[in-house]
């Protein structure tokens, strides 16, 4: 009698009902504040059901979509802690099976946000078959939860209207911020490029690859995609790179041999955290 009662138990754990195609939870636009004092410890808290590593699923029913996060990042603490103080009911919200990746920079070395994505999609492929990434700044939180962190049938920008630009694209070609892309979408461009140190640029390059690799970009409609920056000034360590104009002149000559075929770095740890997963990787230095 105990076993069968335990392979029934097992049977319906198994056997979860799929989420309905659109969550119940979903609620629309919500206030963005950054209270004084949040700890992450209250973030753990608030979030009971998140586990080792920030990995989530929906309780009482089977997500459609398999959703991994990958920020970029060094030395931005606090902006870290909002972010995860927001993402994480955002997420659970939208009935997402998620896990959220920090992808560190080790040493003090020139910023290489880009290249830092590359890292982030193959450890994050290594772990799990996610059917979803979206690489999203660190500073950056969305306002509206009718913005589902799941792909579509092209590379997606999601921020498209930001508060620092007047909750407008800034140009046709923006895709800086936060976007999201399939793994076959993802290889089809190879991946993002690895040469970018420094502010600017790269963001431009990946917008190109998108459509060197015949592909469109498509978007969530304007009040749907907003966010909120958490302001702040460049970070040391990430100045201006005065390359940028040169290397995008160039870069429908160069996608095809930079990028996920070409990415060399060295994973220095892997910590699997309440919130989050944390990379630290060595990037290298520019040639
Ligand atoms: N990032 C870090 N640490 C750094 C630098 C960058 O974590 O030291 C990450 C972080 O996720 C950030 C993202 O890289 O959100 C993009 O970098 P950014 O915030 O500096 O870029 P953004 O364009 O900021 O958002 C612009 C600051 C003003 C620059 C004005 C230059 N003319």
């Amino acid at each position: 009698a105990n076993l069968s009662l335990l392979t029934k138990g097992l049977a319906n754990e198994d056997s979860l009902p799929y989420c309905p195609q659109k969550s119940p939870l979903i609620n629309g636009p919500f206030h963005v504040t950054f209270p004084s004092g949040l700890t992450l410890a209250q973030v753990e808290r608030k979030n009971p059901l998140v586990v080792r590593g920030g990995r989530y699923r929906p309780p009482n029913c089977e997500s459609h979509h398999r959703t991994a996060i990958i920020i970029p990042h060094r030395n931005r603490e606090q902006h870290l802690k909002f972010l995860l103080y927001y993402l994480h009911p955002f997420l659970q919200r939208q009935q997402l099976n998620y896990g959220i990746y920090i992808i560190h920079q080790a040493g003090n070395y020139t910023f290489n946000r880009a290249k830092l994505m590359n890292v982030g999609f193959r450890e994050a492929m290594r772990e799990e078959d996610w059917d979803c990434l979206f690489f999203h700044d660190v500073d950056l939180i969305p306002e509206d939860d009718r913005n589902t962190y799941t792909c579509e049938a092209h590379p997606k920008h999601a921020a498209i209207a930001m508060d620092k630009f007047g909750y407008k694209l800034p140009y046709k070609m923006y895709f800086g911020g936060v976007s999201a892309l399939t793994p076959q979408q993802y290889l089809r461009m190879n991946g993002f490029p690895n040469n970018y140190w420094g502010w600017g640029g790269e963001d431009d390059d990946i917008g190109l690859r998108v459509s060197l690799s015949g592909m469109l970009i498509s978007r969530p409609s304007l009040t749907v995609g907003r966010y909120k920056m958490i302001k702040h000034k460049l970070d040391k360590g990430n100045e201006e790179n005065p390359r940028r104009f040169n290397m995008l002149a160039k870069t429908r000559h160069t996608w095809r041999n930079d990028g996920m075929n070409s990415v060399q770095y060295e994973v220095l740890s892997r910590e699997y955290l309440p919130l989050y997963t944390n990379i630290t990787v060595n990037v290298g230095t520019q040639k």
